[in-house]
């Protein structure tokens, strides 16, 4: 709804004012100032919501929130010149005159302020939260933002825009999510702003008095989450916006697109390579080139004469098929998507009532209005043309709106729910309703199946519908770890799966980059090598027979890796915590991770530490926070608190595991779809801390695990007890995995002679031990000295993966 306010027509700044009358209510409190309204709810004992409007109609739609205060105890007080708003967890104190916030922990130390003279004030139409800069005050977050990872002295703003070939430090970029954590003197919390017009964050830009977020036109309405941790906070938020489902498991194989592969037979030549060079992958994507004149949901009768037979040869091959969808619908009399669309009425007007026309791939188009329900279900119904050849991989595109010119008008009219808005209210969520058009649709096309869904643009909330890929970057050092840092800003921001065009889409890269990138993709929670029309070409096998062999490599890791990536994925379904984690995530107090040569390191699921490197240096130094850490490959040890130069050749990217880690793999394998591995490794790495850590299993394609149909087991390393416990199952699935073997990293001298087994004992020589190098097949490696134990098939207490508990003693 385009709201009625009442527009600030100075050209000054007008403060909310003194608070002139408030009142209790059942989830807060709500009141009037002298200038504006505003209402405080308790979302939860560590959330609250603030709301302050100038109008006594408070714009309470969100595409992003779903979730609604659950009836948490508060108290309120009044005292003199100010009330407090109280929980377990976090108080609230509002100055009366003028009213402004300021927001404390259990011990009353103060997390948050807003600046006591300007606090939320309005210039026209233009709302802003001023809050005061506090001590060593840093800022994290913001999503696909570029940047360094600490954002303080630096601003931004919101407004989803197609930005080809970005350059590094652009802004703004095609995804916009407005949450941001706020870290200082041990203290740490969130803020989300709940507005989708054009937002702006100013993070200390140009002054050193305040940070600030504003909002073009609409409320002021942001949620303020204070949490111990910093997954806590990432997870209160995704409690606000949602969480991913389980993705499909093949989506999280090798997944390789070309802008764009054809005709079929190119396609089908692709799926053959990988099969005849053994380099494992799941997907092949195809971009616009295979329809009949970038028409969406049409083929090419030339180039994919008949799409149904390439897909089940690819099936065959196991491989699934990922199409591109584009929002432009082209004008065209006889073309079904025109003719139904104009029939039903589906396409965003101009104020008068006539459709908007934009010129994209297609010619001109008219673009269906994702903001209004009836739209979405004629979606679902035109993606049958995908979904009846059992495609379940979707890619949204150019979802900004993005068309030649790139200046969507502000006027146009989309229904937001039956709420009519103008562009500057639905641009920046377009992206998002049209991802959750094709998410859902898809999906109930394709009864318990999971669909892959990846979009380009998106607001807060994308999660729950697509995973997102920072589009079009470029090939070149800079952008490799550009794209790694903006994952790690999308993880914070609630966006557990994304990913970069691993090579660079514009550009060429040279055998070196694309080499490292690959390694580094490997360790990417989405892994898509992806480029341009007119490029070099751009697989694995690409770049010469060492870049191929670094690929395979690589590859073959993320695959063995997948019991733990999965895993990974598991959580970020369950809790809203990202897959790949910036070091700020459990470092956040710790200023040497924010320092620019370590602030792309980050962590990859809980355990495992990756430290991006450019791809013609041979050394580099590594940040090891606090803890103890092995190198991945060849278990060399290091303290932590510590800057160390590591060795990384072409072949080799620095990756390190924490110690007392718990890591499930497998054996190496084709596809995902096809797994036949019968064996889960388990790598236990030497360490003086407890873990427990959760481990997770489901049939990777069903939505059976809602129903309980799913294998998850904890497991805990006692380093004290010199004991590992394998907790009794959960769930009703039966593990796909027969055998368990474990490999014992670290423990030189500490395994003695013998190893018990649920209370057995096997001697060390009959237990076979090895020292071997498992998790690489890198050539050549350094020559592995340390011990590295496999015991294998215990002779006499193989222990399975149904057994109830297990107790490994040493
Ligand atoms: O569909 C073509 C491309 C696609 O390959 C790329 O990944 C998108 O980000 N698309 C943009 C359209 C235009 C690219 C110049």
């Amino acid at each position: 709804m385009i709201s009625s306010q009442t527009i600030n027509k100075s050209n000054l700044n007008l403060h909310c004012g003194k608070i002139e009358a408030y009142k209790r209510n059942a989830y807060g409190i709500s009141g009037k100032t002298e200038n504006a309204f505003f209402r405080i709810s308790v979302v939860q004992k560590g959330i609250f919501k603030i709301h302050l409007s100038l109008t006594e109609e408070f714009d309470e739609h969100s595409y992003a929130v779903i979730s609604k205060p659950v009836g948490i105890d508060f108290s309120i007080l009044d005292a003199n010149g100010h009330l407090e708003l109280k929980t377990e967890a976090l108080t609230l104190e509002i100055k009366k005159d003028p009213f402004t916030t300021i927001f404390k922990d259990h011990d009353g130390n103060i997390i948050n302020e807003d600046d006591h003279a300007l606090g939320t004030s309005w210039l026209g139409e233009q709302v802003t939260t001023y809050k005061k800069l506090q001590e060593g005050e840093r800022f994290i977050g913001l999503g696909e933002k570029t940047g360094p990872l600490d954002r303080k002295g630096t601003g931004y703003q919101n407004w989803n825009t197609d930005h080809f070939g970005y350059p590094p430090d652009s802004d703004p970029l095609y995804c916009t999510t407005p949450f941001y954590i706020g870290i200082h003197q041990g203290l740490s919390y969130g803020i989300y702003l709940d507005n989708s017009h054009k937002t702006h964050f100013n993070f200390g830009a140009s002054n050193r008095r305040f940070s600030s977020f504003s909002a073009d036109q609409g409320d002021m309405a942001y949620y303020f989450i204070h949490e111990e941790s910093i997954e806590e906070i990432i997870s209160s938020y995704t409690d606000l916006t949602g969480r991913m489902e389980l993705p499909p498991i093949w989506s999280l194989g090798y997944q390789q697109c070309r802008y764009s592969y054809k005709p079929d037979k190119e396609v089908l030549s692709i799926a053959k390579f990988f099969r005849e060079k053994e380099i494992p992958a799941d997907v092949i994507v195809l971009d616009i080139h295979h329809m009949e004149q970038y028409k969406i949901f049409t083929w090419d009768g030339k180039d994919f004469p008949n799409p149904k037979q390439m897909i089940d040869k690819l099936e065959e091959m196991g491989f699934k098929v990922v199409v591109i969808c584009d929002p432009g619908i082209k004008i065209e009399e006889g073309y079904d998507a025109y003719d139904s669309g104009t029939k039903e009425d589906v396409f965003i007007k101009y104020p008068d009532g006539e459709y908007y026309e934009g010129e994209v791939w297609p010619g001109w188009c008219h673009f269906p209005d994702f903001t209004k329900p009836t739209v979405r279900t004629w979606w679902q119904d035109k993606l049958k043309a995908y979904t009846d050849l059992g495609i379940l991989g979707l890619w949204n595109d150019m979802n900004e709106i993005a068309t030649w010119g790139q200046y969507l008008p502000d006027l146009m009219e989309f229904d937001y729910e039956g709420d009519k808005a103008s562009t500057r209210k639905a641009r920046n969520v377009y992206g998002m309703q049209m991802a959750r058009s094709t998410y859902e649709g898809a999906k109930q096309n394709s009864p318990n199946k999971r669909v892959f869904n990846l979009t380009r643009a998106g607001f807060s909330g994308i999660q729950r519908y697509a995973a997102v890929w920072t589009g079009d970057n470029v090939a070149d050092d800079e952008h490799m770890l550009l794209g790694v840092r903006l994952v790690n800003s999308l993880g914070l921001a609630g966006v557990a799966f994304s990913g970069y065009d691993i090579g660079g889409f514009a550009g060429d890269a040279d055998s070196q980059l694309f080499a490292r990138w690959i390694s580094i993709g490997a360790f990417a929670p989405f892994f898509r090598g992806h480029s341009m029309i007119n490029s070099r070409d751009s697989e694995p096998w690409a770049y010469g027979e060492e870049v191929e062999e670094i690929s395979r490599n690589y590859i073959n890791l993320r695959y063995k890796m997948m019991p733990y990536i999965y895993s990974a994925f598991y959580k970020a379904h369950e809790k809203g915590i990202p897959v790949a984690r910036s070091l700020a995530i459990y470092h956040p107090h710790d200023e040497k991770i924010y320092h620019s040569l370590y602030e792309n390191q980050y962590f990859f699921g809980p355990d495992i530490m990756v430290a991006p490197v450019a791809s013609k240096v041979n050394l580099a130094k590594v940040y090891f926070p606090e803890g103890e850490w092995y190198d991945l490959f060849d278990d060399t040890f290091y303290r932590g608190n510590q800057e160390v130069i590591v060795e990384c050749p072409i072949e080799r990217l620095p990756v390190f595991v924490r110690a007392s880690a718990i890591i499930p793999m497998q054996d190496k394998l084709e596809n995902l779809s096809q797994n036949q591995n019968d064996c889960l490794h388990l790598h236990i790495y030497g360490g003086q801390e407890e873990n427990r850590y959760e481990y997770y299993e489901d049939d990777g394609e069903s939505f059976n695990h809602v129903s309980g149909e799913f294998y998850k087991r904890t497991i805990e390393f006692i380093p004290e007890k010199r004991q590992l416990l394998l907790h009794a199952k959960e769930g009703d699935y039966n593990s796909q995995y027969q055998k368990i073997q474990l490999f014992f990293h670290g423990f030189e001298g500490k395994i003695n002679g013998k190893i018990q087994v649920n209370q057995q004992t096997i001697p060390l020589e009959k237990a076979d031990f090895n020292f071997v190098d498992q998790i690489s097949n890198f050539d050549p490696l350094p020559e592995n000295e340390r011990i590295n134990l496999k015991v294998h098939d215990l002779p006499n207490a193989i222990f399975n993966m149904d057994d109830d508990k297990i107790e490994i003693k040493w």
